[in-house]
């Protein structure tokens, strides 16, 4: 991580952890907003327009977070304004790298050869984790944000002036139902699958383990009256922070995150809730299995021998 803009070479891909073994995940830190005339968002500085071509998004296909407002720019029509950089899957010892690996890429923009690098670019004394997804804007050559649940929501709405395209990700009349849910996605899955993963006691794992099969039995019976999505038919926010946990299951959760109890093709409505989205047109370019088991299975601390497992074949 980074610590007054240097880099501390004893970084640990395992993040804090409270007394008792339970992992816990830092926050963001950039939280600008592209609006579309340039006025200040819900927090951070003003000046950032939604303009074509002004803003670029590094990410890795391994990250979930990363990964949704991928899904978010395809599901928008926003590809042809905001380019994207992919990371190579395996974090370094100096963190995210650029460029190596197939599908990954060098940094188009700044040269750089570590994603910390953008990050003392932004802000020569940043202290914290050099995370993806990171926002950038080419015109102040600066980090617009770092969070992907902003991100996905500037995506949803900041640029409806210059392109007319795609589900409304919040919309007004679920905006409460919305707010409800996202954080027993997160509490439960997208994190929630991390701290079995990374839980440093037994403890903390089987608390871990119970509450995600707990939640995933949850929604198995919620998708049992035939709904499309969580909340009917209309794709929200909160599919794309479900899907993004989803996918990954079997090829990593299950495995090295040891969240066996099943897999999620087991889960017959899941699984074909998950393949439903995967459908969706752009979604299926966001989502690499090759990067997603490289990047998972090169965590040292769970994985020392660093061999990726050959399966799961079909998702
Ligand atoms: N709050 C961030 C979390 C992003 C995050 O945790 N990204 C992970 C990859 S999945 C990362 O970049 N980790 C590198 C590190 O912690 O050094 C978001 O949702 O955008």
């Amino acid at each position: 991580m980074l610590v007054n803009g240097v880099w501390q070479e004893n970084w640990q891909p395992v993040q804090s952890k409270d007394e008792q073994g339970r992992f816990i995940r830092q926050t963001s830190s950039f939280r600008h907003w592209i609006t579309p005339d340039g006025s200040a968002g819900p927090t951070g500085e003003a000046g950032f327009k939604a303009e074509p071509g002004r803003y670029h998004l590094y990410v890795a296909y391994i990250c979930p977070w990363a990964s949704r407002t991928l899904m978010a720019r395809a599901l928008k029509g926003l590809a042809p304004f905001i380019d994207v950089t992919v990371v190579n899957p395996q974090l370094t010892d100096q963190g995210w790298a650029f460029g190596g690996f197939p599908g990954a890429a060098p940094d188009p923009l700044n040269g750089a050869e570590f994603m910390h690098q953008l990050y003392t670019q932004a802000d020569p004394t940043y202290t914290g984790r050099a995370t993806v997804p990171v926002l950038w804007d080419k015109q102040r050559g600066t980090i617009v944000n770092n969070e992907s649940a902003d991100i996905v929501r500037m995506f949803n709405s900041a640029f409806s002036g210059l392109v007319e395209s795609g589900p409304d990700l919040y919309p007004s009349d679920l905006a409460a139902e919305v707010d409800a849910l996202n954080p027993f996605i997160y509490d439960n899955l997208n994190n929630g699958v991390y701290q079995a993963g990374f839980a440093s006691s037994q403890l903390a794992y089987d608390e871990a383990y119970d509450k995600v099969f707990a939640a995933l039995d949850e929604l198995e019976a919620r998708l049992g009256d035939g709904r499309c999505y969580l909340f009917g038919d209309r794709l929200t926010e909160t599919d794309l922070r479900l899907f993004v946990t989803l996918v990954r299951f079997d090829a990593a959760y299950h495995g090295l995150f040891k969240c066996n109890r099943n897999q999620l093709k087991e889960m017959p409505l899941l699984h074909a809730y998950m393949h439903r989205i995967l459908a969706l047109e752009g979604v299926a370019e966001t989502v690499k299995l090759d990067h997603i088991k490289a990047g998972y299975y090169s965590v040292k601390a769970l994985n020392p021998g660093g061999i990726v497992p050959q399966g799961p074949g079909a998702l």
